[in-house]
């Protein structure tokens, strides 16, 4: 249990460490330039070296190195797996690959959708692969209905692509798609995508109300 007692640390890996390792990092950099100006104004002489030794403990140690930055991490990632285990287990969300897929049970049109899962610092679901697309099936079974998905018709009637405009380069569109037989049918008219309740897509009017399910 305690892992400051424990000489042998976990090998540092997966994005907190990166996070955090650049954070410090970045602050070390910020004393050297930052602080230098300080050192030299203050009055204060015993400031001064208490400052300057902070600073150089901080730059002899490197961020990945730091023992208190690691089991931190560490404690960061065991917390969090304990949420995912809890919100798995009251089926709260879905996760797949790297995605975390939750809906808050509403219906909405497509903008308020979209506008909600920005405002969680999420998108709307946008299914990218055959198991994303699954994952978002079992959320819309379970609650009956069908959701928008982030993808839009364009540039020319006919094409689709991911909101995100980063994938929006001409010709090449979307990575997946499961459309129904027959669709897309709205010849320009339809420019959002809903998923049915059977994980097939259909281009639909944005107006109606849909369940809103985000991605994280
Ligand atoms: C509706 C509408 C369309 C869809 C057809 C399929 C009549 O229009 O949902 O988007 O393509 O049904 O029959
Ligand atoms: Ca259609």
């Amino acid at each position: 249990m305690n892992e400051k007692k424990n000489k042998t640390r976990p090998k540092p890996s997966g994005p907190f460490y990166f996070l955090l390792a650049n954070l410090v990092q970045y602050n070390e950099v910020n004393m050297e330039e930052g602080e230098a100006a300080q050192f030299s104004s203050s009055a204060h002489k015993e400031d001064d070296d208490r400052k300057r030794k902070q600073r150089d403990e901080l730059i002899r140690i490197p961020a990945s190195l730091d023992p208190e930055v690691l089991s931190q991490l560490e404690n960061i990632n065991n917390r969090i797996t304990k949420l995912e285990g809890v919100l798995l287990l009251q089926g709260k969300i879905q996760q797949v690959n790297n995605k975390i897929l939750a809906t808050n049970g509403k219906e909405v049109d497509f903008e308020a959708s979209k506008t909600t899962c920005k405002d969680v610092h999420g998108s709307i679901a946008t299914p990218m692969y055959e198991e994303e697309n699954n994952a978002l099936l079992t959320i819309l079974k379970e609650f009956n209905r069908y959701a928008y998905l982030g993808i839009l018709e364009g540039p020319a009637t006919g094409e689709f692509h991911y909101l995100d405009e980063y994938h929006y380069n001409d010709g090449n569109h979307l990575n997946y798609t499961h459309w129904r037989k027959n669709e897309p049918s709205g010849k320009g008219k339809e420019n959002c995508v809903e998923m049915y309740t059977d994980g097939t897509w259909n281009d639909k009017a944005c107006n109606q109300k849909r369940l809103t399910v985000c991605e994280f």
